[in-house]
């Protein structure tokens, strides 16, 4: 029989008090089972959540700012719900501190709200124009908030939404009071047990003064918590444009394009049925040029043809990357008033894929690349544009045209950002170390994957799904369960392959069968053979090529890297130091060169592109230090050597060439053989 943990109670108590409450309709307890059958169950579908825009027919409204905030008593996390927080300001109920959002807010303050575990509590006031009262409907949309919400307005309930890093939004039309001021609660609770995504256990532990309440995980970065993106307020016509969803064609010579849209609508004012609705497409180019247009059929769909199209291409991968056309689309009612106008970029290309390369536009691609980490000093995973401009800006400087978004789904901006510029993404779900595969959690995985490819799937940067780094894929049921989540995947993005950061041998890996494309992590020199410079070229080599022949598909190292502590010199190189990490890079180098020639391995990403936090650990100096770039992203040793490194595979493989400042004056070598 399975025991009731604290961490199970913890859940439970909440969800109970909420329920007692009526605060979240149709809320069930929390049902726990570790099954041995694992049953596929139908996910619940997203809708809606276009990323809020401005046009002639919306409006959008920042709500960031600095919040108030209160953190709950840990040993008693469901107090807000049953004295009613939200039922009038915050602080009228507690002393509140200051609180920005977006942040984490773990480093904000002085005292140890570092490591607070349970339910925290935000609130701030806003005012609705009066001229929202029209014929509009207004929208609350959040950019992400880890790890679960609970959203009041005005004291009524309007959304629950569970598992960071991802958007959610709800309807708030009849909620505010237009022309008066209006109050928004938020309640955020952190805590990872057995069946959230990411896994994490809470258990309760004697200390100096009793007992305490401990979260731990397994994972490598510190579970930061808090409002993290954006919060917005949008407004939208009663009927509008709830979802857009493109694909984009070439032809063989890459010189026509097509662009396949098909759209959703919204509104009570015309029923679905109704199919008097169309859309006009427009698609211009960069400079504001008019390049196609066209009429939806009446399901709202059609495509456009481009002449002379400008595909969209990788960094380094063509003179002119990362193209973007605009699309704007608009929805007309059958006498054809226009009813809504919603812009996006789009980039037209083509992904393909075998058992040995990735092609995009036809080329093969070469893979040289970063895991990352959303995180930075004070406001950890907070969004921060100046820091995302910087991290962009290095990207390009260093020659990578590719990350992996390294273990969740990265903002929404930085998606944008990464279209713009040309930089793939391998897109990653928040599942990291998966282990005790059970129902509850497979249901809340495949969710994860459902909300990012809704959320992610018309951005031309994302070229590949990632469905879990380094899940425990020896366990019964990874079988079973992966395959499940791989079906779910296909079945809602056929476009691009799919692929897991798998560090399981994969003599015992269960899962490799049900990907397109291996990506394996590997610390040779580190975590295996400590400080053995020796010991990584034809160890790597060996791993790749086996995993290769087990599977027959592409395969890319996802993983390998070094701990480094900037500004440590030891010659001859020692773990730790600058030397250290640049030599390991060297002997992977290696290997990926002899790799290379056989065909099938597409990539090398560095572990990490820059320090980062983790939880405390002694293996851990205030952090991960595998970063090529510190954590205030300034360069390592190593960041000048892989820079060197990927300027080189983009000229040799893609024609580009170096920048005036990759190579340092040294001597006048002609004159140096000479002698
Ligand atoms: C890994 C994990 C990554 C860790 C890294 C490390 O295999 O995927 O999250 O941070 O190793 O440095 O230990």
């Amino acid at each position: 029989m399975l025991g009731i943990t604290p961490s199970l109670l913890w859940k439970i108590s909440i969800q109970m008090t909420l329920w007692l409450f009526s605060f979240v309709s149709g809320l069930v307890l929390l049902h726990f089972s570790i099954a041995l059958i694992l049953i596929n169950k139908e996910v619940p579908q997203s809708r809606g959540m276009l990323y809020p825009r401005e046009s002639e027919t919306r409006e959008v409204r920042s709500l960031d700012g600095i919040w108030n905030f209160v953190r709950s008593d840990q040993t008693n996390p469901t107090q807000g719900v049953r004295e009613e927080w939200y039922g009038k300001d915050l602080s009228k109920s507690r002393p509140t501190i200051p609180m920005p959002v977006p942040a984490s807010y773990n480093d904000i303050t002085t005292d140890n709200l570092r490591d607070h575990v349970g339910t925290v509590w935000y609130d701030r006031k806003f005012f609705a124009p009066r001229s929202w009262a029209m014929d509009q409907r207004v929208w609350l949309r959040f950019g992400s908030v880890h790890y679960e919400a609970y959203v009041w307005v005005n004291g009524q309930k309007v959304v629950k939404h569970e598992i960071g890093h991802l958007p959610f939004e709800a309807e708030v039309t009849h909620l505010l009071n237009y022309g008066a001021e209006n109050r928004i609660t938020v309640m955020c609770d952190n805590a990872l047990i057995q069946t959230t995504v990411p896994q994490g256990r809470i258990t309760e532990l004697p200390n100096d003064d009793g007992m305490t309440i401990v979260q731990s995980y397994t994972f490598d970065f510190f579970n930061y918590a808090g409002i993290h993106r954006s919060v917005h307020l949008y407004t939208t016509p009663k009927t509008f444009i709830e979802e857009v969803v493109i694909t984009t064609n070439l032809s063989k010579d890459n010189v026509g394009g097509e662009v396949i849209y098909s759209v959703k609508f919204n509104g009570s004012a015309v029923n679905e049925a109704d199919n008097s609705l169309y859309v006009r497409a427009q698609l211009y180019d960069r400079e504001g040029k008019l390049v196609a247009n066209g009429t939806s059929d009446e399901e709202l769909c059609g495509s456009l043809q481009v002449d002379n199209v400008n595909p969209w291409w990788p960094y380094l991968m063509h003179p002119e990357p990362g193209y973007l056309y605009q699309l704007e689309v608009k929805l007309h009612a059958s006498n054809d008033e226009l009813l809504d106008v919603y812009r996006l970029k789009v980039g037209v290309r083509t992904l393909s894929w075998s058992n040995a390369t990735f092609q995009i536009n036809g080329r093969p691609v070469y893979f040289r690349g970063f895991g990352r980490h959303e995180d930075a000093d004070v406001r950890g995973k907070g969004l921060d544009n100046a820091l995302m401009v910087r991290d962009f800006n290095l990207l390009k400087w260093i020659g990578a045209n590719a990350y992996r978004t390294s273990h969740y789904p990265y903002s929404e901006e930085s998606m944008q950002f990464a279209d713009e510029h040309g930089i793939m993404i391998v897109d990653e779900c928040p599942s990291v170390d998966a282990e005790n595969y059970n129902q509850e959690l497979l249901g809340k995985h495949k969710s994860s994957l459902e909300q990012l490819i809704h959320r992610d799937r018309n951005h031309p940067s994302v070229v590949m799904w990632s469905i879990a780094n380094e899940p425990r894929t020896r366990e019964m049921n990874a079988d079973s369960y992966f395959q499940l989540v791989a079906n779910l995947t296909r079945s809602l993005d056929k476009t691009r392959p799919i692929t897991a950061a798998i560090a399981t041998p994969w003599t015992d890996d269960k899962a490799g069968r049900f990907l397109d494309i291996i990506s394996f992590n590997r610390y040779n020199a580190w975590y295996s053979n400590t400080g053995r410079l020796d010991m990584v070229t034809k160890k790597v080599v060996e791993e790749a090529v086996a995993w290769n022949k087990h599977y027959n598909k592409p395969v890319i190292m996802a993983e390998y890297g070094a701990d480094t502590l900037e500004g440590l010199h030891l010659q001859p190189a020692y773990v730790w130091s600058e030397e250290f990490q640049t030599e390991v890079f060297a002997r992977h180098f290696k290997a990926f060169d002899i790799l290379r020639k056989k065909g099938w391995f597409i990539g090398e990403f560095v572990w990490n592109f820059a320090d980062f936090k983790t939880a405390q650990s002694y293996t851990r100096v205030g952090g991960n230090k595998k970063g090529v770039f510190t954590r205030a992203r300034q360069p390592k040793a190593s960041a000048h050597l892989l820079r060197k490194r990927y300027f080189a595979l983009a000229r040799e493989l893609d024609d580009s060439s170096f920048p005036e400042d990759l190579f340092t004056y040294i001597a006048d070598m002609g004159k140096v053989e000479n002698t």
